[in-house]
């Protein structure tokens, strides 16, 4: 930059504020959802607080991400489910228990790889219109780039980190794995069971963490929660495909002693 980084900078922030309509710096630029339209959505919440999102995948499970764990020293998340609003009373809105939280086994605190959690519910979740179960992508192949997926969530909709209060959501194009690990990018990091979108304008920040990427109505990617910057066309936003881990997500679900309907 010239002699005078300050006032161009100044400039550059005002202009982009006054063609763009939006303060400058703001993450997400969705829209809040429909209410209710995303019947799969959880938020995963400590103490009252949300954290990262989830989805429903089964009755008494859901599914977020690894990393989400990070900062709870031990603790169970609660899950908030059949929301739009996290603070106003809903029909059929309701904050379930936790009975396990059970990350993949390859997860670790200093990449993105194997970042699943599943949380098993401490009693089945009541399956209602605002309360369902999100299918997932089976089959192990990419999605084609270019593909516009959805993705939503009560994460931070600003850089100065203002947290909505109703569910936003988003539409983003697929960008290829050969895109997305460019040095520039995201330098060979992401590995074949990631994917990428788009952040180019529009983007996922934190606390959307844990929610999935939807294509053509089905679950193929989990938002992973290694910490990132929002909203950088360089830095897309990486998601754990789903595929891959079928056979893991399956024996865990085996695995655990089914729980008994309420009487
Ligand atoms: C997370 C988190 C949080 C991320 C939510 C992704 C809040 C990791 C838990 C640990 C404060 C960008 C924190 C307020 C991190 N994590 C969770 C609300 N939750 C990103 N990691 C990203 O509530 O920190 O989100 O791009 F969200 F409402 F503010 O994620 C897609 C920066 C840091």
């Amino acid at each position: 930059m010239g002699q005078h980084p300050a006032p161009v900078l100044i400039l550059t922030v005002l202009l982009g504020a006054v063609v763009t309509g939006q303060p400058r710096g703001r993450i997400l630029r969705g829209s809040e959802a429909k209410p209710h339209l995303r019947p799969y959505m959880a938020s995963l919440q400590l103490d009252g607080q949300h954290v990262c999102g989830g989805f429903l995948i089964a009755e008494q499970w859901v599914l977020s991400a690894a990393h989400c764990t990070e900062e709870t020293d031990g603790q169970l998340f609660q899950v908030l489910l059949g929301a739009h609003s996290l603070t106003k009373p809903e029909p059929h809105k309701r904050l379930y228990r936790v009975r396990a939280q059970i990350p993949h086994p390859g997860s670790n605190i200093h990449n993105n790889e194997d970042d699943l959690l599943l949380l098993q519910l401490e009693e089945k979740a009541e399956l209602n219109q605002h309360v369902q179960v999100l299918p997932l992508q089976r089959q192990d192949r990419d999605v084609q780039p270019d593909t516009v997926c959805e993705v939503a969530g009560w994460g931070t909709t600003s850089h100065s980190g203002r947290r909505p209060d109703t569910l936003q959501e988003l539409q983003r194009p697929v960008i290829s794995r050969e895109l997305c690990n460019r040095r520039t990018h995201h330098d060979h990091s992401v590995t074949r069971n990631m994917m990428c979108t788009s952040s180019h304008r529009k983007d996922t920040c934190k606390g959307d963490s844990g929610g999935p990427l939807v294509c053509g109505g089905v679950a193929e990617g989990v938002v992973t929660a290694g910490s990132r910057v929002c909203g950088n066309q360089h830095k897309p936003a990486i998601y754990t495909r789903i595929a891959p881990y079928a056979a893991w997500i399956d024996g865990v679900l085996a695995s655990a002693p089914a729980l008994t309907a309420a009487p």
